[in-house]
């Protein structure tokens, strides 16, 4: 799901000036035929055609390019549920969705109010009535127009996150999953000597046995349930909904400022829901080697556990058309380790 593409919302006096300004143009630029009364009718309709045109364009754009809610992952809606007040921002789509019907309703019966007037007066009334109760229609959605742009701002920034096999790299701040993101991928997402480097999730993706598998790279947790910020929430999250198998990633050296202690209790939260391979940065310092003779967990190495990924991705049946008279589907079946 992209959500880099979803257009800036507009505000209502931007698009009441867009409108109206057009409409101006319009009542100009046309060239009509008839008596003088048929051709001030024609040209007041067209206006109101043109205001009522750019209006329902402009909103119907903004409504489309949010995501419908039932194309979107369990992810991404409890992502929305997090980041964004999710009822004001169904409750805004809603009023869009009233403003654009309001709006054809009101062009609809104004439009057949123009072609009965009888002279210059008349319609001039019905012109002022119909852009003050448009006008009035769009400011009463101005507070939701404003609030669905917040709600763009915030999901521009989420993470793109692709419906695939996928592994998810947590552990510690500093630990050193960003390097194993990048020595696993070949990706270069950035890695510093200090927490909390990453700020969002990384992504990469590698090949195996010619199957494709994302690997997420989630900022450090400090596993402190009732003081998680945003971001933390996110990495939970891709842990919970998104990962198929975690690589827990350990640093014995304790380098990275945490006792190994302290992240023993993190990797004992994970329960045993999921596969979980356990990854030993640092291996090469002195306080690393002190220290793995207490460690009596099973780890594996950067290689060990590519293969050990190809070997737990689940094997992708095509089912014959011959077999299945509806369209060919793809059945999820997990290989027998
Ligand atoms: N010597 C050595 N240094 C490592 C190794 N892995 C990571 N580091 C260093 O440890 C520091 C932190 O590494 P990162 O990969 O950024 O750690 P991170 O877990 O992604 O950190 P956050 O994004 O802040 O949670 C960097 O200075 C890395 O160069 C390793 O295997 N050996
Ligand atoms: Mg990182």
């Amino acid at each position: 799901m992209n959500f880099q593409n979803i257009a800036p919302v507009e505000t209502s006096t931007a698009i009441l000036d867009l409108a109206f300004g057009k409409a101006r143009q319009k009542g100009k630029m046309k060239k009509l035929k008839g008596n003088w009364l048929q051709i001030i009718r024609q040209k007041e309709g067209l206006k109101l055609d043109v205001v009522k045109n750019t209006i329902v364009t402009r909103l119907d754009k903004s409504l489309k390019s949010f995501p419908s809610t039932k194309d979107l992952s369990e992810f991404y809606t409890k992502l929305m549920k997090l980041t964004l007040d999710y009822p004001n921002y169904k409750k805004s789509l809603g009023a869009v969705n009233w403003a654009i019907e309001k709006t054809r309703l009101l062009h609809k019966k104004y439009v057949s109010k123009v072609v009965k007037t009888k002279g210059r007066d008349d319609i001039k009334e019905l012109s002022k009535q119909f852009y003050g109760r448009i006008s009035s229609i769009l400011k009463q959605i101005d507070s939701n127009l404003v609030y669905l742009d917040q709600c763009r701002k915030i999901m521009k920034d989420y993470p793109d996150i692709k419906e695939m096999f996928t592994i998810c790299v947590y552990g510690f701040p500093n630990v050193g999953k960003t390097t194993l993101l990048n020595k696993i991928t070949g990706t270069k997402a950035e890695v510093a000597a200090y927490a909390f480097t990453t700020k969002s999730v990384n992504a990469g993706y590698f090949k195996i046995n010619d199957k494709k598998v994302q690997v997420l790279d989630v900022p450090g947790t400090l596993a402190r349930k009732e003081k998680m910020n945003d971001i933390e929430f996110v990495a939970e999250l891709v842990l919970k909904e998104v990962a198929d198998i975690v690589i827990y990633v350990f640093d014995l050296s304790e380098y990275c400022g945490f006792s190994v202690k302290k992240q023993m209790q993190l990797y004992k939260t994970l329960g045993n829901k999921k596969e979980i391979l356990i990854y030993l940065s640092k291996l090469e310092n002195k306080e690393t080697q002190e220290a793995l003779g207490d460690f009596d967990l099973k780890y594996y190495s950067a290689d060990e556990i590519k293969e050990k990924i190809g070997s737990l991705i689940p094997e992708i049946i095509e089912v014959s058309e011959e077999t299945e008279d509806s369209e060919k589907k793809a059945v999820p079946k997990v290989s027998s380790d």
